[in-house]
């Protein structure tokens, strides 16, 4: 389950790759229904409105495996299941999570719920819809009263891979392993917009 941050391999040597490779096989075991889970204790919760939502929030929890952070999904709702929605956000803190992602679409209220309930920094992943386009997730999840704020990302995928990288910058301050990662992808970033670069202009250079 869990993988490094992509492109960081060329930046560890060999040896070391092989040691974390083994140490991330120790963090595995199967559950009772025979699927392959994370053992260690989640600092990440990511929760959803409904698994409609998964194909969206599945770039997040890639992120999330990426950076070799422990994380939890779940479908919770705001809505449909407010018990629950309240249990585990009142709960979560104490549980050691220590970011919330709550993705929703339409009356996207989960996230603002979630908020309302913990003072755990929570992530609104606001989900795209057939009828608004998901501007009615994106405007119910950024327009939080003040005093309860929920962090909002972007419409989409690049909206929720940007939750995850979100998550992991505010437990990097106090974790320089994964702020070496995040250094990692920065860098891997920089060189793709270099390469990029070179093949538009070599592209203006020689047109077919
Ligand atoms: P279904 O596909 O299950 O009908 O859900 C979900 O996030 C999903 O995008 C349709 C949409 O309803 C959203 N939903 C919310 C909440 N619960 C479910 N916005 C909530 O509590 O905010």
């Amino acid at each position: 389950m869990a993988r490094r941050a992509k492109g960081s391999d060329e930046d560890k040597p060999k040896k070391k790759g092989k040691k974390k490779a083994r140490k991330r096989a120790s963090r595995k075991a199967e559950d009772t229904s025979g699927i392959e889970v994370d053992v260690r204790k989640p600092v990440v919760a990511v929760v959803m409105g409904s698994d409609s939502d998964y194909p969206v929030v599945a770039s997040c929890i890639e992120t999330l495996e990426e950076f070799d952070i422990p994380y939890e999904a779940r479908v919770v709702s705001a809505h449909r299941t407010p018990e629950k929605a309240h249990k585990f956000a009142s709960t979560a803190r104490l549980k050691g999570l220590r970011v919330i992602i709550a993705a929703a679409g339409g009356a996207a209220h989960l996230a603002g719920v979630m908020a309302s309930l913990t003072t755990l920094p929570v992530i609104g992943i606001p989900i795209q819809t057939p009828t608004l386009g998901g501007a009615d997730s994106l405007y119910s999840t950024v327009q939080m009263p003040g005093g309860v704020p929920v962090a909002t990302v972007a419409i989409g995928e690049s909206g929720a891979m940007n939750a995850a990288l979100l998550a992991a910058e505010i437990l990097a301050l106090n974790d320089e392993t994964l702020h070496d990662r995040l250094q990692a992808f920065r860098a891997t970033m920089r060189r793709k917009v270099a390469e990029k670069n070179a093949r538009l202009r070599e592209r203006i250079a020689n047109p077919s």
